[in-house]
């Protein structure tokens, strides 16, 4: 017997505890295991009823997703074999939860004869963001517990719900608090003496109105933005309908489908690469992290206010400095508004909102930041601003406070070095508008950055709930840096002779959420130009530039803001309407660099730019700016809309094969000056 799983005597109940930390996981060996004890409890005439439950954190994960795409062990039994051995079990069966049970754990759960809960607990079939649908009768028996359209919803959206909603549902019998073991040997002693137990799979299912798999399947394609596992989650439900046995057949030949689809295994790829980027390869994994509770950040705009509001969510004491009263209190009233909205909603209580506007802590004198455990530095970009604010910071804060700059592009290292023997405390906390929404952070690797400063805002970044990744100090760190030869790509393109339009549509038709022209629009174009006027004495003047951006600033035009950019905006209104006048600016510019405009194909857009962008990362791969090509997928998904489903540029490329992209990009550069095969792309080709 493997030491995966335990079986313990309580009395007349036997509980059986998986013990496959982190997650309890289904890896070979713990079905195996589970069946063997359960066949145990079974045929023990002393056992009246059954308890299953997870040990250590008590979450039960789901099927080992690392085992999808590989071989199960010959002879091993599977989480279905276990499931139909609970299934069929004579004996009550309870489930007793704690924490997440999510995807298989849900099936497991749901195919004993009775759930209980602990309060604060959740439970789950997120198997679609891995672009499956669940697999182990799950589609089948939490129609039978919660109804269709419950049941639906929460398949097709892959989002858990707490216990409150998981007993209203009827996904579960009971939800407790406290230890969960006493709960659950007195609730599995009620149901020994409730009468024979009913198997899930014997309910019956309602059918729902006859129109709703047809709005349902229309709401479903329009939102699956191109992915086939919602409609496949969708299918599987509407199977729920048949004969129990059929429908759960009709899942397993759809899950085979989709867990050998590209889809899955670029969307197993997001799942672990997001894992891997929260870990730094030098640094020992045990590396204490500092105690956070109070956050100061340094400046109110809009970049300041988001951080302030990301912390206040997620639970920090936050002071807010500006020097004036007036920026102070604009910044303020900026926060509360955004939390009013919420409540107006409905997606926040009253309550909430004043119990986060209580823990914020509006100063003008940075003194008081004396108090803070962790400082954000959120200021313009300037770096003698930048390097005062750190030397007064590395006086006024307590030792081991992490001073952290939001810069980016600022040499971080620069910045570092003004805090003085309080260097190893700085680092780059880089975050993207709107920084309470955006779930990616770049956290920056000053060069003298401490293991325990990395580690405690790597923690932080967690906290917030956003996908940390730790990124190298060089101009744009990772993703601004390959967004910007995207970027660039996109207004050449235009100016041999594509439309904005031309290029944002071919580029959204690839999967990217928004066009490049749509996205400079909407981020506002003067903050690039200001950034070029910065630093025009670097540039070399024997490589290509257009000038197009910078006229349209000239003219005013910084997009959304002031309803002219690339494109032109009604008031009140965010769709891009093609503007001629761009056109015919285009047209001059491009005479004036001798360029003689032609026709171009949507297939050189989408490789223009993609390309560029996969050179560039492998640049900074090679270069130890990323510390892994998947890191590069982390930050193009999380903070730049490429699509998950094709798991990241490098994974694209990967697909693609780097010898194919490296051809491209050899082609394109004996054309174009500005194209270079980069050293990382001809190490990986
Ligand atoms: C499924 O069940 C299909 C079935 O319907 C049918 C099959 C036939 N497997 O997230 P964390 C690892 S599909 C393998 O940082 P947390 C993770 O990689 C599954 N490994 O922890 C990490 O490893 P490392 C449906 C897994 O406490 C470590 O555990 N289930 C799995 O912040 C810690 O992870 C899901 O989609 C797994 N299932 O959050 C649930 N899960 O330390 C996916 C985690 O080496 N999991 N790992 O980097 C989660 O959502 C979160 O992990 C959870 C805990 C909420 C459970």
């Amino acid at each position: 017997m493997s030491d995966l799983t335990r079986l313990e005597q309580h009395g007349p109940i036997a509980v059986i505890i998986i013990e496959n930390p982190p997650v309890n996981a289904m890896s070979p060996g713990v079905p195996g295991g589970l069946i063997a004890h359960l066949r145990a409890a079974e045929t023990d005439p002393q056992v009246k009823a059954i308890v299953l439950m997870g040990g250590g954190r008590g979450l039960i994960g789901g099927a080992d997703i690392a085992m999808f795409g590989k071989p199960w062990p010959e002879g091993e039994p599977s989480l279905h074999t276990l499931i139909a051995a609970l299934d069929a079990c004579p004996k009550p069966t309870i489930a007793a939860l704690q924490a997440h049970t999510l995807g298989g754990g849900l099936e497991i759960a749901m195919s004993c004869h009775y759930r209980i809960l602990v309060e604060g607990g959740m439970v789950g079939q997120p198997e679609v963001n891995l672009g499956i649908p669940p697999g182990a009768g799950g589609t089948q028996r939490l129609p039978r517990l919660a109804g269709i359209a419950a049941a639906a919803d929460m398949i097709i959206s892959g989002k858990p719900v707490g216990a409150k909603k998981a007993l209203e549902l009827g996904i579960v019998d009971r939800v407790v608090s406290g230890d969960i073991l006493p709960a659950a040997l007195s609730f599995a002693e009620e149901m020994a003496e409730a009468g024979e137990p009913v198997a899930v799979s014997a309910r019956a299912v309602e059918a729902p109105a006859p129109e709703f798999f047809v709005t349902l399947r229309e709401q479903t394609a329009k939102r699956a933005k191109g992915m086939r596992a919602p409609l496949a989650c969708l299918e599987c439900v509407e199977a729920s309908l048949l004969p129990f046995a059929e429908g759960s057949k009709k899942e397993r030949e759809i899950f085979e489908a989709c867990v050998a689809s590209e889809e899955a295994a670029a969307l197993r790829h997001m799942f672990f690469a997001e894992r891997a980027a929260t870990k730094i390869a030098d640094i020992d994994s045990k590396t204490p992290s500092r105690t956070i509770k109070t956050v100061a950040v340094i400046g109110a705009g809009t970049m300041g206010g988001g951080i302030a509001i990301a912390l206040l969510d997620a639970g920090y004491q936050v002071m807010l400095l500006e020097r004036a009263q007036q920026a102070l209190d604009a910044g303020c009233a900026r926060i509360e508004k955004n939390y009013q909205d919420q409540v107006a909603k409905g997606r926040l209580k009253d309550v909430q909102k004043d119990a986060r506007l209580a823990a914020l802590k509006p100063v003008t004198d940075i003194e008081e930041l004396a108090a803070a455990d962790l400082v954000i530095e959120a200021v313009f970009e300037d770096l003698s601003v930048k390097r005062e604010i750190f030397a007064t910071l590395a006086r006024v804060t307590k030792p081991g406070t992490i001073l952290a700059t939001n810069t980016s592009y600022i040499d971080v290292n620069e910045i570092a070095t003004a805090a003085g023997d309080r260097v190893s405390d700085v680092l780059g906390m880089h975050f993207f508008s709107p920084a309470n929404i955006m779930k990616l952070l770049e956290i920056v690797r000053a060069d003298k950055a401490s293991p325990e400063a990395l580690t405690t805002a790597l923690a932080v970044g967690k906290k917030l709930g956003k996908t940390p990744v730790v990124a190298g100090v060089c101009d744009g760190f990772i993703g601004n840096r390959i967004y910007n030869v995207y970027r660039r790509e996109a207004i050449f393109l235009m100016e041999e002779g594509a439309s904005p339009t031309q290029v944002d549509h071919a580029l959204t038709n690839f999967g990217m959420a928004l066009g490049p022209f749509a996205v400079m629009d909407l981020a506002g174009l003067d903050i690039a130009w200001a950034q070029r006027k910065a630093t025009a004495h670097l540039r070399d003047p024997n490589k290509r530039y257009c000038t197009l951006p910078d006229r349209l600033c000239e003219m005013g035009r910084f997009g959304q803001k002031t309803g002219r950019g690339f494109y032109l905006y009604e008031p009140g209104n965010r769709k891009p309407v093609p503007d001629p006048n761009v056109e015919a600016l285009a047209e001059d510019t491009a005479k004036e660099s001798g360029i003689t405009r032609r026709e171009i194909t949507d297939q050189e857009i989408v490789e223009r730019c993609l390309y560029a962008l996969v050179n560039e990362s492998c640049a900074l791969l090679h270069e130890g700016i990323a510390q892994r090509a998947s890191d590069v997928d982390v930050v193009f998904c999380n903070g730049y809309g490429f699509p998950r489903q094709l798991g990241g540029p490098m994974f694209w490329a990967e697909r693609i094969g780097f010898d194919t992209v490296l051809a491209k990009v050899t082609e394109f550069s004996q054309s174009h000056d500005f194209w270079e095969p980069s050293v990382g792309l001809k190490t990986l080709a």
